[in-house]
């Protein structure tokens, strides 16, 4: 089956950014996190550098940029965060979220004894310090803008393998007093109840607040044994939706609504040709204007990065009827 985009969604009709907008080593530029922070717009960005020609790829390293009106943006003249060591191989998929003037980046870490999700702080995107770093396997986390019920909150996405079969996970959410101590783990949004999605699902941007309840992203993953090359890989079986769900503001691991279409889907060409592995849509950056706007920043094919917007009164509609 081949969803498409729903009707709400206006999609910008370029990238935002690719490789050619970086001024040091860059290849795949996506999986972004986007905020507002002392006034600006700031992404941080995963760069999978290397040669998009020969499609070869060396590391990776996450990047920043700033923009006025969160469409043009401007890159900063090296990455700002690097994880590598003898036992890190590198840190990836960056989220931000700004809570009490300070800003925290979830991001994940592969390692050579498994996937850790992590979190840091920044105050300049200069330096970060780390908070945590969970237990393997779990990723994708991000963090609510604020406390609810008295402690942090994060959606995550842990990778449990002998118990659901392979490749059968869900959207979990922990508490935390500090950052750095998780638990009092929830289910929140399980594979089965998301009709685009047969293999995972995961959180996307950090929540937004309504009126109506926290408004989430996630994407949804459709493995599809039909198929074959679909990118720079040998074979890519797998399709990424973007879906759209309203978490309770009082406990967020109850679903007050969800679309049951997906939110984004692929459609133009720089989404479904010639990518890394194309026909996937990974949202991590959701933004609330006070015109009601919506923008939404995500990766596409594992290429580029991406914007759609769409009116929140739209997107809380999707998740309610
Ligand atoms: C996931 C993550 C993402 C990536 C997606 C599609 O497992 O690795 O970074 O965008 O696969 O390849």
């Amino acid at each position: 089956m081949n969803y498409q985009s729903s009707p709400v969604i206006k999609k910008l009709s370029r990238p935002v950014l690719t490789y050619r907008d970086i001024p040091y080593k860059a290849a795949l530029i996506f999986n972004a996190g986007v905020t507002k922070f002392n006034g600006k717009y700031v992404m941080v960005f995963r760069n999978d550098y290397g040669s998009m020609d020969e499609h070869k790829l060396e590391g990776t390293n996450i990047g920043l940029a700033y923009s006025d009106n969160g469409i043009d943006w401007k890159v900063e003249p090296k990455p700002c965060f690097v994880l590598h060591d003898d036992e890190i191989r590198r840190a990836y998929d960056p989220r931000l979220t700004v809570i009490d003037g300070r800003c925290y980046m979830c991001f994940a870490v592969d390692t050579n004894h498994g996937l850790r999700g992590g979190i840091a702080v920044t105050d300049d995107f200069d330096k970060f310090e780390i908070l945590s770093l969970s237990a393997p396997d779990n990723r994708n986390m991000v963090l609510f803008p604020e406390k609810i019920g008295g402690y942090f909150c994060r959606l995550e996405r842990p990778m449990p393998v002998y118990s659901r079969g392979r490749d059968r996970f869900d959207t979990w959410l922990s508490y935390s007093p500090d950052f750095k101590f998780w638990g009092e783990s929830k289910l929140v949004l399980k594979v089965e109840d998301v009709p685009f999605a047969n293999d995972k699902v995961g959180p996307g941007a950090p929540p937004v607040k309504t009126e109506k309840g926290w408004l989430a992203t996630f994407h949804g993953v459709i493995r599809d044994e039909s198929m074959g090359k679909n990118g720079w890989e040998a074979s890519w079986k797998k399709k990424y939706y973007a879906g759209i769900m309203l978490l309770d503001l009082d406990d967020p691991s109850k679903i007050i609504g969800m679309s049951k279409e997906p939110l984004i889907a692929t459609d133009q060409a720089y989404e479904v040709e010639n990518g890394f592995r194309c026909d996937v849509i990974f949202p991590g950056g959701m933004l609330l204007e006070d015109s009601g706007e919506v923008k939404i920043y995500y990766g596409a094919s594992d290429t580029y990065e991406c914007m759609a917007t769409a009116d929140v009164n739209d997107l809380l509609k999707l998740c309610l009827d």
